[in-house]
């Protein structure tokens, strides 16, 4: 028996007979290897820098390439549940790929390995192009990737085989009756082992990002005093449970972006650019961002891809520097009419130059809600421009302001199929109460929002009955939404509870029904109320 064990270890390598590895075994072996490949790109990144790894440089192609034709699934932009949907989309992918290309190889030996060497390519190949990866880290992926994925195919491929069958002239009874449960241990102690190995380091890839993101220079930071301070009114926030409070929690902010890993600068790294059709181009560091004369102030800032009622919108008070100071320094050429924002992850978004000008609050911000921007929020630096959409202006991770004429680029969403131009259509939310409530004095409430416009009134109706003008809280300025109430003595019954805006220009929403696409939705916020 041993000598039978000996034999299968020395004489076997990748050109087994086919025969000898079942299909089962052959699948784990293609698939246990992708898990591995996977795992050890993943450790090579974050050991190498805060960057993509292979794994989320392919998820990001992903999303460039068909983020046109998933707005229709109604993610204009990625959420974070859909950003988990496509790693473990990726992962699953790559694993049941490699175990039908273990099966093949039971035919074609070098089907695996060549798919290992091929797919390490196509990532590496994206880690490179990534605006945020550098061909140092994908080289270096791509290598230990692959070669970490064939030694393991090896490995397992050498252990798949079955113990040979007893020759002919061996009685049946006599041949070694463990060798194939012992052989068959080994296989499973062998590709489990791997997976083992493949998660703890996936685990220690978390670790390792965690302890080199930009958290701690974030929570050491010290912002300036701002020059000028927007304060918030006592009675913006509504003293009626569940209603959005004024201010929305940095934690609570909702956060779209196409970021598969959330950029970690540097700030000290970091620098800005103002370029294009300006006379005098120059670069900007945080510390002479902060320098600056900063303001802060509370804007709205919202989705396009925000459905009627939907939660994609949220009000911080954002410190920053005016942008058009820092336009002012760089002297913008006659001909100059978009400014377009780049992010390090090589997102942009343009908005007319005008704007930036008018008069309404656009800002170079770093700070929100009293702290230093938070990661996902576009630390170090982002912009915030008060009455547009933010995939037309709200660019974050912010890396270069270019000013250009508006037909000369267009911003990342727009050849995807959403409107060049982005600014907020007028829209209100009910918030309470929910689907069910107790007979009584029932609180009907909410946000409306018109920024630049403001609200001047928002009206709620319950089933056909007369529009009822609800009470409108205090805002800190037009440019934030407004929160309302109304008061209703319900009975018992099944009711229809809408509610509708009248902006500051005296324009009251359209009851059209529209979905985002391409320039936000339109319609009344409507819900079904049980009173009980
Ligand atoms: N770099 C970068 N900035 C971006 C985006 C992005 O995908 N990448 N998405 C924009 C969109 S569509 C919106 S709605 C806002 C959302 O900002 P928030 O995540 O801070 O709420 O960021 C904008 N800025
Ligand atoms: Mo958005």
């Amino acid at each position: 028996m041993l000598t039978a064990e000996r034999e299968t270890d020395t004489s076997t390598d990748l050109d087994l007979r086919p025969d000898e590895i079942g299909t089962g075994r052959a699948a784990v072996a293609g698939g246990v290897a992708s898990l591995v490949a996977l795992a050890a790109g993943e450790l090579v990144a974050a050991v190498l820098d805060s960057g993509p790894s292979l794994v989320t440089a392919v998820g990001s192609s992903f999303i460039d390439r068909f983020a046109a034709s998933l707005k229709d699934v109604a993610v204009a932009v990625f959420g974070t549940n859909d950003k988990v949907a496509l790693i473990v989309g990726i992962v699953v992918v790559s694993t049941v790929f490699g175990a039908a290309m273990g099966v093949v190889s039971r035919r074609w030996t070098t089907a695996a390995p060549l798919t290992i060497v091929a797919a390490g390519l196509a990532g590496g190949w994206a880690l490179a192009t990534d605006p945020q990866g550098t061909t140092g880290v994908a080289v270096a992926s791509c290598v230990v990737s692959i070669g970490a994925g064939l030694a393991a195919f090896r490995l397992l491929w050498r252990w798949a085989a079955e113990p040979r069958p007893p020759a002919p002239s061996v009685p049946v009874e006599n041949a070694a009756p463990g060798a194939r449960r012992g052989s068959r241990r080994r296989f499973v102690i062998a590709a489990g082992g791997l997976v083992a190995v493949a998660g703890a380091s996936t685990v220690l890839s978390r670790r390792i990002r965690s302890s080199n993101s930009i958290g701690a220079e974030r929570r050491s930071t010290v912002l300036p005093r701002p020059l000028s301070a927007v304060s918030v009114p006592a009675g913006a926030t509504l003293d009626v449970p569940g209603v959005s409070p004024y201010v929305t929690s940095n934690a609570d902010f909702y956060r779209i972006d196409t970021a598969l890993s959330v950029p970690q600068l540097e700030a000290a790294n970091w620098r800005l650019s103002v370029s294009g059709l300006v006379d005098r181009p120059f670069e900007l560091s945080y510390a002479e961002l902060l320098d600056m004369d900063t303001v802060e102030v509370p804007v709205t800032l919202m989705c396009v891809s925000n459905q009627v009622g939907g939660d994609l919108v949220g009000n911080a008070v954002w410190q920053g520097v005016p942008l058009a100071d820092l336009l002012d320094r760089a002297g913008p050429h006659a001909d100059a009419a978009q400014v377009v924002g780049r992010s390090v992850d090589g997102f942009t978004a343009g908005f007319p130059l005008a704007d930036a000008l008018d008069g309404r609050t656009a800002l170079v911000a770093f700070g929100m809600n009293g702290e230093p921007l938070p990661a996902e929020h576009g630390y170090p630096a982002r912009l915030v421009v008060a009455g547009l959409y933010g995939y037309v202006s709200a660019t974050k991770w912010l890396s270069e302001i270019e000013l250009t004429t508006w037909e000369a680029f267009d911003g990342y969403w727009v050849p995807r199929g959403w409107s060049k131009r982005g600014p907020v259509k007028t829209q209100s939310r009910i918030d309470v109460p929910g689907r069910g409530v107790a007979a009584g004095r029932v609180a009907i409430a909410g946000i409306a929002w018109a920024p630049g416009r403001g609200i001047e009134r928002v009206e709620v109706q319950i089933d056909e009955g007369d529009w009822q003008e609800a009470n409108l809280a205090d805002v800190a300025s037009d440019e934030t939404w407004r929160a309302w109430h109304l008061a209703w003595d319900a009975t018992p019954g099944t009711y229809r509870v809408r509610v509708r805006a009248t902006d500051g220009d005296g324009e009251t929403q359209t009851p059209d029904e529209r979905s985002p696409a391409p320039d936000g939705a339109t319609g009344w916020h409507t819900r079904t109320v049980t009173v009980a």
